[in-house]
């Protein structure tokens, strides 16, 4: 192809895939984003979009936060890359150290990624070779749960329960059961906070070690608050008797904190909130506010330990990427981790936590809308499908808060919100009045 023809084709929209999009749907009525600050992105055509969901669960700290530019500037001409393998860098060990200070317990030692999808890939990674490095070879099974998202890799896709993953994706990986999800179970609806009723539902566990024996067990995969089926919360004293069972059968219990960790439920992490201790924690996206791919998978000290044996010239854990703990998306996370801190943002989800309450719950009695939930800085409005239109109501919904300046996600029929912690509470008023307005003026 001349050169002249290939520059023909610079603004064409035609070649790029996108990701979890309908394709065609938005490149007849491209939405394009050109910039943002603050709370606020900047959209092709001037208009600015109240960010009510931090991009997608990762711009805690909101946009074009300062000490996170100066932290990439400054990296780039001083280290753009290491060796991610044999080689190591100051930052990586400074972020190792300061994040497993900000952990509770014993989850001290930490494993760095890319994405959500591969810190879980590495968390169950870790778990079936921990066994294995403790003689427990026989541990291979991994225990999910419906409606779970764990990433779109093929061990996420296996423990996770997305329909459409198992629709679409073949067999997936074997030995891999699931406990029942936990929404919709009667008693919860319009719950402020976590749920009273479903405790019992982890008893699941339980009935998967008799059936599988619990020798063969290797962890157990929770989202401690499911995001992307839709916002569903632990109800009172689940994942405390998730830990019980797994205590009581030396299997490992993994959190998923891609969407919880760093502030998003008020507290640093949801260990902190849940006051529950996991043996393998996965994060992601806020580690590095979503401006540069970053993921940490925390482990305890007696998982590393474990691997820490044979001949000290051998690789322990035979796993790594190559961008595992780059310098630039070190250099973000510290910069995030600098914002955070400095603005009291790991928290101050829980200073708005009322007043955001009070602006979900406002919504009952709101036409079409059958739940509401919320926790810490996030909300689940859950609308009544269209007969035989699923999804359909919801994404009219999105499409309309795009138009009154309002970017949300929807997940089924559900309304997702988000957004970064530096919310101010008028800007709070706007996303739920302007969807209420909308919510109402629906078929
Ligand atoms: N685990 C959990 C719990 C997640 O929520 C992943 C793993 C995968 O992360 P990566 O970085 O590989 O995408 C996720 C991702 C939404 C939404 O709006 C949720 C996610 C991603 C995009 C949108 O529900 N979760």
């Amino acid at each position: 192809m001349s050169a002249i023809a290939a520059n023909d084709k610079a603004n064409d929209l035609e070649a790029y895939w996108m990701p979890f999009t309908a394709n065609r749907q938005f490149k007849a009525n491209p939405r394009m984003v050109v910039g943002a600050d603050g709370m606020h992105f900047t959209l092709s055509d001037g208009r600015k979009l109240l960010d009510g969901i931090a991009g997608l669960w990762c711009c805690n700290a909101g946009h074009n936060r300062p000490r996170i530019v100066e932290a990439i500037q400054r990296q780039v001409t001083e280290l753009d890359y290491s060796p991610a393998f044999q080689m190591g860098h100051p930052k990586q060990f400074e972020l190792a150290s300061r994040l497993a200070r900000m952990m509770p317990g014993d989850l001290n030692k930490v494993f760095f990624t890319n994405s959500g999808s591969e810190s879980v890939e590495t968390a169950l990674k870790m778990a079936i070779a921990y066994h294995r490095a403790r003689g427990e070879g026989h541990r291979t099974r991994l225990i999910g749960r419906e409606k779970g998202y764990h990433g779109v890799n093929f061990g996420g896709m296996s423990v996770g329960g997305m329909p459409a993953n198992r629709k679409m994706f073949g067999t997936l990986m074997t030995g891999v059961d699931h406990l029942r999800h936990t929404h919709g179970i009667e008693g919860n609806s319009y719950s402020k906070g976590q749920p009273d009723n479903g405790a019992d539902y982890a008893d699941d566990l339980i009935r998967l070690c008799e059936l599988h024996d619990p020798s063969t067990i290797a962890a157990v995969i929770v989202e401690p608050l499911a995001g992307s089926a839709g916002v569903i919360l632990p109800p009172k004293g689940y994942l405390e008797r998730l830990r019980k069972i797994c205590d009581q059968h030396g299997i490992l219990l993994i959190f998923d904190e891609v969407i919880t960790a760093f502030g998003r439920l008020g507290t640093p992490f949801a260990v902190n909130k849940f006051d529950v201790e996991p043996d393998i924690v996965t994060t992601a996206k806020a580690l590095a506010n979503g401006v540069i791919p970053m993921g940490a998978v925390f482990v305890q000290d007696k998982i590393y330990d474990a691997f820490m044996t044979g001949p000290e010239n051998m690789v322990e854990f035979f796993h790594g990427y190559t961008f595992s703990g780059n310098p630039m998306a070190c250099a973000a996370a510290l910069g995030t981790l600098d914002t955070y801190e400095e603005e009291g943002l790991l928290t101050r989800g829980a200073d708005l936590s009322d007043y955001w309450q009070d602006a979900v719950h406002s919504l009952k009695g709101t036409r079409h809308v059958i739940d509401l939930r919320n926790l810490g800085l996030i909300a689940g409005i859950e609308l009544e499908p269209r007969p035989g239109k699923p999804t359909a109501r919801a994404f009219e919904v999105f499409l309309k808060a795009y138009e009154a300046g309002l970017l949300i996600r929807t997940t089924g029929d559900t309304i997702a919100l988000s957004p970064p912690l530096i919310i101010e509470k008028s800007q709070i008023d706007f996303a739920f009045e302007t969807l209420a307005t909308i919510i109402k003026s629906l078929d």
